[in-house]
């Protein structure tokens, strides 16, 4: 399977192509990583340097891709974090022009805008881009709670008001969404809950008191590469969880503040943890 991810680039530390082209490799598959921006560090540093790549430039090497024939092959298209709507236009382009070569493949999006607790942190007019022109192109989108809330335009707290709130968002287009993060009534554990055409799973896992840069990142390659390899929800779902609550755990007790995702190679292909998969 090949997939093609557009993302953020950094030389030090991990989060967009970074975070996920490791993951998405160690898991068996290609990726061909086109990068936004190719910076020294995550902006969570507060400094850094490098470039912002212009959305030309985004373009001009995905049509370089598409010169080599290669669109047919690619079973996905990955997306992130997107610094701007141009970067945005050309990311859906590709897309576009990756399910003309191949009707089979898939879209791909984690629509990144905010969390709870810090509310949006990308430039204005992003939300509603991702809201009115990426989600309803996406097959699979992977929001956290509070981009859930968003996308669904309501506020949601029951599990019961999350599954209604992703039965909205379904309507908008994306047939398999997996929402991170969701805040349960317990301040101890998180949740994620997926659902597709067949039904909703949920897996709980204790709340770890960290939220490094590029766990969302690494979320969405995980969980796009065993639905590649499995086609099932609960399966992907499953793992997914296994393999995040396993490098998060090893980075919370490195002390370091990027994510330990070289160390974590044989939990990403095999994690030791099992959580259960509930069938909501
Ligand atoms: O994890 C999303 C992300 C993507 N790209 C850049 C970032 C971050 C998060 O910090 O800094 C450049």
């Amino acid at each position: 399977m090949q997939i093609l991810s557009i993302q953020s680039h950094v030389a030090f530390g991990y989060v967009g192509n970074s975070a996920a082209v490791f993951p998405i490799q160690r898991l068996g598959h290609e990726v061909w990583p086109v990068l936004t921006v190719n910076f020294s560090n995550h902006t969570g540093y507060g400094e850094w340097r490098g470039p912002v790549q212009s959305a030309s430039d985004v373009a001009d090497v995905l049509a370089g891709i598409e010169e080599r024939g290669a669109l047919p092959t690619v079973s996905a298209v990955l997306s992130g974090y997107q610094g701007d709507p141009a970067v945005g236009s050309v990311i859906l382009d590709a897309v576009s022009r990756v399910k003309s070569a191949n009707p089979r493949a898939i879209y791909c999006c984690d629509p990144v805008m905010g969390d709870v607790g810090r509310g949006f942190f990308v430039r204005e007019g992003i939300p509603e881009f991702m809201r009115d022109e990426v989600v309803p192109v996406a097959d699979v989108i992977t929001p956290n709670h509070f981009e859930l809330d968003f996308l669904a335009g309501r506020e949601t707290h029951t599990l019961e008001e999350v599954l209604d709130a992703v039965d909205v968002v379904r309507g908008m287009g994306p047939r398999n969404v997996l929402v991170t993060s969701v805040v349960t009534g317990n301040q101890h554990e998180l949740a994620l809950v997926a659902v597709d055409e067949d039904g909703a799973w949920a897996v709980t896992t204790p709340l770890l008191p960290i939220t490094p840069n590029g766990g969302g990142d690494v979320t969405a390659a995980v969980y796009l590469s065993h639905l590649l390899s499995t086609d099932s929800t609960p399966d992907a779902l499953g793992k997914t969880a296994n393999t995040l609550f396993a490098i998060l755990d090893r980075t919370l007790r490195s002390g370091r503040r990027e994510l330990e995702l070289i160390a974590s190679q044989d939990d990403i292909a095999t994690p030791s943890t099992r959580f259960e998969v509930r069938r909501l």
